[in-house]
């Protein structure tokens, strides 16, 4: 059993829960890890490496289960002190106790999580500086890292018409000013990575909207950010993480190969990596492993927000990970890409509004991390010991010599192509054998 620093700072949030440990399948203790085992290496890494399990600030310490029906559900006793950054040091207090308990070593905060922001942006950078030097000291003993962090360019009204796309320079200006601001808490927590969600950053009505101009200068603000940070020493990764939707209509980073085509044509590649989010894949209408699958291509598989959606409605439900089958698939991605590019897996994922326990952020996240776990054992096994890799290689055996061979490795012109077209035999249809595919995977789940 491996030993860590449990860090409780002047009040013990979570009461009664010791350090969370792995028990194995057979414990039926809830508060055990059942699979996520974190020094069990599998396929040359351990599982702590494989997966750098984040802790979503905003979700887990700050969302109180409020929506547009009805008033928030929680309590949380970190969030009781009346003036702000007494309330922000029991948050994390709070976050501290929790993550150390849980044994998951990085965390993921947008700057108005760690503190609130007050009436002025000179206000809130004093604030900043005050949280992150209590957040370093926290750090220095439990041996929690900042995997990412961002800013929140989205909440604030002044942002109803977008943050970097705005069509008011003075707004700019401002999301400026706060990037820098959150770029500076990240670098001085020794963030990993810096994330750019899109927020605000598209249009609710094209008429009133000039599209390509909004483009440039949201490729214009990211050249800059990235200049800063790197002038200023950061040699992490910059995320962008694609949404088709909510809140705005239309989402300017739509989905993976949009990011992909944008990152492209305004030189930003080098730089810039993608987190890619469950449920904003399948608002896309992409699987989560389409749009792995469409980063790794290009190399630019940096990070993942773990949630799922809801298959009966359409929105961004942000639920804690638990469908075995659906992760295995996108595990076998993972797997065969070689991994993530410097991030790591952040449950952007939040309880239920009438999951009221404190203990219930406690299921949640252990379910999380095991069924990570358990798709990650499923998906290794399958590479190693069946027969996936060698059946999905066959379909394309007819590129490995000859002409075939010759047009992949691009020797044949359209004349060449048409005349061994023109000459062959009609093809005998060939079966996709999905079904024998997807048993396969049941096999190993
Ligand atoms: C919104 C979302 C954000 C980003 C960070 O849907 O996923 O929480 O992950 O701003
Ligand atoms: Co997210």
């Amino acid at each position: 059993m491996e030993k860590r620093e449990i860090i409780i700072g002047q009040k013990e949030f979570f009461k009664g829960i010791g350090p969370i440990h792995f028990e194995g399948p057979e414990s039926d203790n809830p508060f055990a890890f059942k699979y996520y085992e974190p020094g069990r290496i599998v396929a040359g890494k351990s599982m702590a490496e494989h997966f750098r399990f984040a802790v979503a600030y905003w979700h887990t310490f700050c969302n109180t289960g409020g929506d547009p029906f009805g008033s928030p559900s929680k309590q949380f006793p970190w969030l009781e002190a009346s003036d702000p950054l007494g309330r922000a040091r029991d948050k994390m207090d709070a976050a501290f106790e929790f993550m150390t308990k849980l044994g998951a070593s990085f965390f993921c905060f947008h700057d108005v999580d760690l503190v609130d922001e007050g009436s002025s942006l000179v206000e809130f950078e004093g604030r900043l500086e005050k949280i992150t030097d209590y957040a370093l000291e926290k750090m220095k003993g439990s041996g929690v890292k900042v995997l990412w962090g961002t800013a929140n360019l989205f909440s604030h009204p002044v942002y109803m018409n977008g943050a970097a796309t705005n069509p008011d320079f003075a707004v700019v200006a401002r999301a400026g000013a706060q990037v820098k601001m959150a770029l500076d808490a990240t670098m001085k927590l020794n963030g990993g990575n810096y994330v750019f969600w899109g927020g605000r950053e598209g249009y609710l009505s094209l008429l009133n909207t000039d599209m390509k101009k909004e483009l440039d200068h949201l490729a214009r603000f990211l050249h800059m950010a990235k200049d800063y940070a790197r002038q200023n020493g950061f040699q992490g990764n910059f995320f962008i993480e694609p949404k088709p939707m909510e809140p705005t209509k239309h989402q300017y980073d739509f989905d993976a190969a949009t990011v992909i085509g944008f990152l492209r044509e305004y030189g930003l590649m080098d730089d810039f990596n993608l987190n890619i989010e469950v449920n904003h894949a399948t608002l896309a209408q992409h699987t989560f492993q389409h749009e792995l699958q469409v980063a790794a291509n290009a190399g630019l598989l940096g990070s993942i927000d773990a949630n799922r959606g809801d298959y009966q409605n359409g929105w961004d439900t942000d639920q804690f990970p638990v469908n075995i089958y659906e992760l295995t698939q996108a595990l076998l991605v993972l797997l065969e890409a070689g991994g993530l590019k410097g991030g790591g897996v952040n449950f952007d994922a939040k309880t239920r509004r009438n999951s009221t326990n404190l203990e219930d952020i406690f299921h949640a996240h252990i379910g999380g991390m095991d069924v990570f776990a358990r798709a990650l054992l499923a998906a290794n096994s399958i590479l190693e010991n069946s027969r996936y890799g060698q059946l999905r290689s066959a379909r394309y055996a007819s590129f490995e010599s000859g002409a075939g061979r010759d047009f992949s490795s691009g020797n044949l012109n359209l004349v060449q192509l048409a005349k061994i077209g023109r000459n062959n035999p009609e093809p005998e249809p060939r079966s996709g054998q999905q079904e024998l595919f997807e048993n396969i995977i049941n096999q190993f789940v």
